[in-house]
């Protein structure tokens, strides 16, 4: 296991000439590893991800994710931000909660989806600052695209090397970090690239899984949340390891189905395939209240409040489709409903509410239901590079 290609001085965010700096001589991949094109970032809370896939004898992949994403953009546009902790989110007295933050604050406890007001206890400095979506959006794509360049770059170098420059790349053009995890399957590289965040990589090779998983607490793996690792808490299970002296029938016998992917998981086995994307047509955020809207006024309230949601949704799930239409949907108390959309438009507070408009004068019944969402065109590479423009 090797942690590999921190970027020197990357962590003032002040040096101009950063170097990248292998940490050993280039291996050279063998000449018929295909590189398998760029295996589709999954979009997942707005940090682009890449895995690669080399087909050779065992499987490589690599997992690339931004550093402190959001928090990380601010800082960069703020350069007086530097070095002071910084998070992203909801104001206190709006009841808001954090999308992230940066390092800094994390040393203070601070961390993603933490309401600001528990944040702010934690750290008094702590400056948050609003979210800017569409600018978290437009990094993605560059990301993507930068992602897209290299995928035939990476074939005649190793992985961590070609990783090394695809990460030097992403900074000297967009000046955020990003971290990367190397491993034979995807839950090795996710955990892997969180070995050495921020900035930084991590490799384990086939032959180093056993002893990789043997000391990883529980919770790193995919699909044990905080009641699953409670349960494993009271078990006496902490690690991996641990996890290991259970057999199927017991795991089955505690978890259901779970249980058979847990016995896998905790030995570092993974055969899930790297997936192209499956392109949705929309994305829609909707909420049922408990008492029906009978104003316009408070309908346009609970609407920015989903414009809000929805927006933090996009920029986590689809940061680079580009969106052709903006819809918002209304049930009413007699279950009737209603659709706006509009072709064209930008995805705005302003514009969700004229459609909001529209769609309320049309009865002006008591409203039970709000939904907000876009639609998307039809994604291809020249879609996701025109995003850009
Ligand atoms: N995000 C969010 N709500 C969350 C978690 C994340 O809105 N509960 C957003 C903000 C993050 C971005 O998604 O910047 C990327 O998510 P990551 O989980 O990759 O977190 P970061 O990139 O912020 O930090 P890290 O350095 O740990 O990857
Ligand atoms: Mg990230």
């Amino acid at each position: 296991m090797q942690p590999t290609g921190n970027f020197t001085g990357c962590d003032s965010f002040t040096s101009r000439s950063l170097s990248l700096q292998p940490s050993r001589p280039c291996r050279g991949f063998p000449s018929r590893s295909i590189l398998d094109a760029a295996r589709h970032d999954e979009a997942i809370f707005g940090a682009t991800y890449c895995h690669v896939e080399i087909e050779s004898k065992s499987r490589s992949i690599i997992h690339l994710d931004m550093d402190c994403f959001y928090a990380a953009i601010e800082v960069r546009d703020r350069p007086s931000l530097r070095g002071k902790p910084v998070a992203v989110g909801g104001a206190r007295d709006r009841r808001g909660v954090l999308t992230t933050c940066n390092y800094e604050a994390r040393k203070f406890g601070v961390r993603s989806a933490m309401p600001t007001f528990m944040a702010l206890q934690r750290c008094p400095n702590l400056i948050v600052l609003p979210t800017r979506f569409d600018v978290y959006r437009r990094e993605a794509a560059v990301i993507r695209t930068i992602l897209y360049r290299f995928t035939s770059l990476i074939e005649p170098l190793s992985l961590d090397e070609a990783y090394l420059d695809v990460r030097g790349t992403i900074f000297r053009e967009t000046k955020l970090t990003s971290s990367a995890g190397i491993g034979p399957n995807k839950l090795i590289a996710k955990i892997a690239s969180e070995m050495n965040k921020p900035n930084g990589q991590f490799e384990v090779k086939p032959e180093e899984v056993p002893r990789f998983m043997q000391d990883l607490p529980v919770r790193q793996i995919w699909g044990i949340g905080e009641k699953t690792e409670r349960k494993l808490e009271e078990l006496g299970v902490k690690t991996c390891g641990e996890l290991q002296r259970f057999s199927r029938p017991e795991l089955i016998n505690l978890f259901g189905k779970f249980g058979l992917d847990l016995y896998d998981l905790c030995r570092g086995i993974d055969d899930r395939p790297v997936e192209p994307d499956r392109p949705r047509k929309s994305l829609s955020t909707e909420e049922t209240f408990a008492v029906d809207l009978t104003t316009l006024e408070q309908c346009e309230e609970k609407l920015e409040e989903l414009f809000q949601d929805l927006m933090a949704d996009l920029a986590q799930k689809e940061s680079t489709r580009e969106i052709t239409k903006i819809f918002v949907k209304l049930k009413f108390s007699d279950f009737t409903r209603t659709t706006a959309e509009r072709a064209g438009l930008a995805p705005t507070l302003p514009d969700f509410r004229a459609l909001l408009d529209e769609a309320f004068g049309r009865t002006g019944k008591p409203v039970r239901l709000i939904g907000a969402g876009v639609r998307f065109a039809e994604t291809t590479l020249e879609n996701a590079q025109l995003d850009l423009l």
